[in-house]
């Protein structure tokens, strides 16, 4: 059960229709694939999706940091040693894109070796989870064009709108018209990364009171510590911790600092054993949890249904599962299949997916 070797595989899949929000747009999936292999000939898998407009790591910087930091510091140590494996990667403090990539494949290659899903590894409370859909900035008729497409096509019924642009009245009438458009039966939140000040952030919620939002997200940067103290309080919803709570350290801080009463797990930069610890917190202190996408593609969601099925708390709402959808293409053998706004973890060992290797070929970049 010994690590003997960490491939990162650059990859590049074109988005069919970009997604753009208040710090950024996504047009190609630049991903990693991370492949862990050990002395039996397992080999654990997981996907690392860099979001260089948050965290600050790209492609080239996901792999060298796994090719030059961290692979050597992995080899030779036990799958079962998974403290072992977190302690020597946060020696390094950033990085939490390369870092969960890795975590992942471990307990993917844990899985397989002893032929158990990961998800009942890790918790087994249920086999799905209900989906989100993301809706990025567009005009209003696009987005409620969309929405009703989602809805009918896949049964999802819950829509995350991106929100944050300037003026804050662009986003309050594309949420009005998705509430109209849509009726009372579709659950909505928003999600600001970080584009408004407080003030606006208040009068934007304060304009959108009558449309029964369910959460508010990283409205405002944490970093504006009294004025984000100052909206949570008078925020009749959860509102929602994310970029600015990457380890369970930030969680706290950002709880006991009153800058957030709910958080969003995503495993692509807490990997499974920290998206445990942020799991087991929100637990304790009785808060909601979302899980949450970081723009994943197929292997990327899966990770995302495998922890969020494997706990009651992750499972109750539903998690932002739906953006492959708009790639061109996937990695995977099987693609995933929602139905009935619903996501189901694959029976089988590991996370219960392969990589298709013609797939592979075609979009790797490093042959
Ligand atoms: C989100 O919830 O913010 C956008 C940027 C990112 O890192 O994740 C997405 C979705
Ligand atoms: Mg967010």
């Amino acid at each position: 059960m010994k690590i003997n070797r960490v491939e990162a595989i650059p990859f590049v899949i074109p988005y069919r229709k970009p997604l753009r929000f208040a710090s950024g747009s996504v047009e190609v999936a630049e991903h990693v694939l991370v492949r862990v292999h050990t002395d039996e000939g397992v080999v654990g898998i997981a996907e690392a999706p860099p979001r260089p407009f948050t965290y600050g790591e790209t492609q080239a910087g996901v792999i060298a940091v796994i090719e030059k930091l961290f692979a050597p510091n992995l080899v030779g140590v036990s799958l079962l040693e998974r403290e072992v494996i977190m302690s020597r990667l946060n020696r390094t403090v950033g990085n939490p894109v390369a870092k969960s990539a890795i975590d992942m494949a471990v307990w993917d290659a844990l899985g397989r070796t002893l032929d158990q899903p990961v998800t009942e590894l890790l918790g087994g409370y249920t086999d799905r989870m209900r989906v989100c859909h993301m809706l990025g900035f567009d005009d209003p008729a696009a987005m409620v064009d969309e929405a009703e497409r989602i809805r009918d096509n896949y049964g999802i019924r819950t829509f995350k709108v991106k929100v944050g642009r300037k003026p804050f009245q662009l986003d309050t009438a594309v949420v009005r018209a998705l509430r109209a458009g849509l009726g009372d039966e579709v659950e909505l939140y928003v999600d600001g990364n970080r584009g408004w000040s407080p003030a606006e952030s208040a009068r934007a919620m304060h304009e959108m009171a009558d449309l029964g939002l369910l959460f508010a997200e990283e409205l405002c940067p944490a970093d504006d510590v009294l004025g984000r103290r100052w909206l949570v309080q008078q925020c009749d919803v959860p509102f929602i911790a994310d970029e600015s709570a990457v380890t369970p350290a930030d969680v706290t801080r950002e709880f006991l600092g009153g800058a957030a009463t709910a958080v969003s797990i995503k495993t692509a930069r807490t990997g499974f054993t920290f998206s445990q610890r942020v799991h087991h917190l929100a637990e304790g202190l009785g808060v909601e949890v979302v899980m949450g996408n970081q723009i994943d593609g197929q292997l990327g969601s899966m990770c995302t249904v495998v922890f969020g099925s494997a706990y009651r708390l992750t499972s109750r709402r539903a998690g932002e599962l739906s953006n492959f959808l708009d790639m061109s293409d996937d990695l995977l053998t099987e693609p995933l299949q929602i139905a009935d706004g619903t996501l189901t973890v694959r029976p089988g060992a590991g996370l219960g997916v392969d990589i298709d290797p013609d797939k592979l070929a075609r979009y790797r970049q490093d042959r």
